[in-house]
């Protein structure tokens, strides 16, 4: 491995990543190939040409493994193993076959902070205090002074990522285990080194199989500190009932320690070609740049949460206040500078666990497509390595569900008996927390078509389809060269094309504009001026590059932009990318 992978000098070679663009498939979501209103793995196999056509060089899975299936499969009982739900592992092999036939990798989601309470480990681990596997677990007595499953005897006062308690009552040793998610996803507890051996030795077993890397959930949980009380959480659920794990629970201790240790024991040998991102929620920029050095051997890139926060209000995901643009600037800055020399970064508007961009910060009704372009453009033209999540490409909205009785999600779920056995939110205020926070809203079915069901099932689709689906549909989208699906290949095949969007400098400009998103991208006297108006009216802008006359690369309305000395007038959601030669070349 290089000592610079990601910097563009001709001594070393960068990293194939950073010209790559990722792709995410929830594969429950994708394509349903046998009528049980579930996508599969053999529908995925149906898909492939549009993957191929969209120019994506890696595709990751969400998880397909064994599973009760609590959260999704986020909640894995057997790690070597495919769920019925989605096939078999020869369907798998076929299915990886076939991506690496069009030159695509695939990437598999790595669930090791927790198991499901129906893994064998955990069986073992609850069946006896002596059990040889107690410790691969976090088990802890009842609070000094409590009798076990009285209130207020759970270890500590931390709130679930899924809301309750962290910690549930093993009727039978009368002791507690820690779940940060739900009570079917017990943490595996990392300092045992036999769980840590375990973990290694299955993903020998996945590289062995042919696969190109992994997305590692929530993987700076894994290193947790001892156990004091959080700090009383001020989200509308906890409603001072509980205190904030996060302190204690991420970017723990030895959470390089382990990741280091995980390279040598996985990766030395083989890395080349292989990707491994991590999602790591609360990681700030310096996390970042610890975990992405490649001189440190850890991750390649991370996943922060930070850009995504900021339309949420103190009571978290469910509670919506509107974005102002200025703090995404800041935050979007913060991370391309913080990670410029050392590390790499990772691009996302969307994924199974957020709502759709184009009803988060674009316009969703009259503006869906212009809106949609305009922020696929501006993230797309930013340093490091974009992901699309199924639809995003299509500008799939929002689910816009009015019952509570359409959603699946555990999460939504949890929350919305909590607020209510808590009398917080009435019943519509509910639907609107959910309408705007569920992460149901990303997993409708995949819109392939204007048919039933949009082509995703000829049974009863899990999650219902969005009616929307009649206009918004790959199969109109693909010939139609002005919709968001085309515009996502330009936007792709510029990224593998253009050294300046790969590697060029990043500089923001306008910081204090509330409407318009403006960047440079520099490298080897060329610069790229990247413009987008996210609002819905005309709005101009002055920017000094501008004196110079420019060549168009991409815009997302037809005709050429208005530029005006160094003024760009913007339609509403305009976005242009203009490509400037400094006069010294
Ligand atoms: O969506 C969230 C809850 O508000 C996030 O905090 C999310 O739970 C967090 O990003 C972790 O996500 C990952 O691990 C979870 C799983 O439910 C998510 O789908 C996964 O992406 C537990 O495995």
């Amino acid at each position: 491995m290089s000592a610079h992978p990601t910097t563009p000098p001709a001594a070393h070679t960068p990293a194939w990543w950073t010209s790559a663009v990722v792709y995410q498939i929830y594969p429950r979501s994708f394509q349903d190939s046998d009528g049980d209103g579930v996508g599969d793995l053999r529908g995925v196999l149906r898909r492939i040409d549009h993957l191929a056509e969209l120019g994506v060089d890696v595709v990751w899975f969400s998880p397909m493994y064994r599973s009760p299936q609590d959260d999704n499969g986020y909640d894995i009982s057997d790690y070597q193993d495919i769920d019925p739900l989605f096939g078999t592992l020869d369907d798998l092999d076929e299915v990886v076959a076939a991506l690496h036939a069009r030159g695509i990798k695939v990437v598999m989601d790595l669930v090791v902070n927790h198991t499901s309470d129906e893994h064998p480990w955990f069986a073992e681990s609850r069946s006896s205090i002596d059990s040889p596997k107690r410790d691969w677990y976090w088990w802890r007595p009842a609070r000094a002074g409590f009798a076990p499953g009285e209130p207020g005897a759970e270890p500590t006062n931390w709130e679930s990522f899924f809301s309750g308690s962290t910690w549930e009552l093993d009727a039978d040793t009368g002791e507690y285990y820690l779940h940060l998610f739900s009570r079917k996803q017990p943490d595996l507890n990392w300092e045992n080194p036999q769980v840590r051996d375990a973990v290694y030795a299955m993903m020998r077993w996945w590289l062995d199989r042919g696969i190109d890397g992994f997305r590692m959930d929530v993987i700076n949980l894994i290193s947790k500190a001892t156990h004091p009380d959080g700090s009383l959480s001020d989200g509308a659920v906890a409603h001072g009932l509980f205190g904030d794990a996060g302190p204690f629970t991420m970017n723990g201790p030895r959470l390089h320690e382990f990741l280091q240790e995980m390279h040598r024991d996985v990766f030395h040998g083989r890395r080349d070609g292989l990707l491994l991102v991590g999602e790591t929620p609360g990681a700030t920029v310096e996390d970042g740049v610890l975990l992405t050095d490649p001189a440190r051997a850890e991750l390649d890139m991370v996943f922060t949460f930070e850009h995504m926060g900021l339309d949420h209000g103190p009571g978290g995901r469910f509670d919506r206040r509107p974005l102002d643009l200025r703090d995404l600037k800041a935050t979007m800055a913060r991370w391309q500078h913080g990670l410029e020399s050392t590390g790499w970064n990772s691009l996302y508007w969307e994924n199974h666990d957020q709502p759709r961009i184009v009803s988060r910060f674009g316009d969703d009704g009259a503006h869906r497509r212009d809106s949609a372009t305009a922020l696929a453009t501006l993230l797309h033209l930013h340093r490091g390595t974009p992901y699309v999540y199924q639809g995003e490409e299509l500008g799939m909205t929002n689910a816009h569900f009015a019952a509570l009785s359409s959603y699946r999600d555990i999460e939504s779920l949890n929350f919305a008996s909590s607020a209510r056995a808590l009398g917080l939110l009435d019943e519509q205020q509910l639907v609107g927390a959910l309408a705007f926070g569920s992460r149901d809203n990303a997993r409708t079915p995949m819109q392939w078509d204007a048919t039933t069901h949009a082509g995703f099932t000829t049974g009863e689709p899990w999650l219902q389809v969005n009616p929307n689906h009649v206009d918004v549909n790959a199969a109109s989208e693909r010939v139609d060269e002005a919709s968001v699906f085309h515009h996502y290949r330009r936007l792709i095949a510029l990224r593998h094309d253009d050294r300046v969007v790969r590697f060029g400098d990043f500089r923001m400009l306008l910081p204090d504009d509330p409407d318009v998103y403006a960047f440079t991208r520099s490298l080897e006297g060329t610069t790229l001026v990247v413009a987008c108006n996210i609002s819905g009216s005309p709005r101009s802008a002055s920017i000094a590059e501008l004196a110079v006359p420019g060549e168009l690369v991409l815009g997302n309305l037809p005709g050429e932009p208005a530029i005006h000395g160094d003024v760009v007038s913007l339609r509403p959601w305009e976005a242009v990318v203009l490509r400037v030669r400094r006069s010294s070349d």
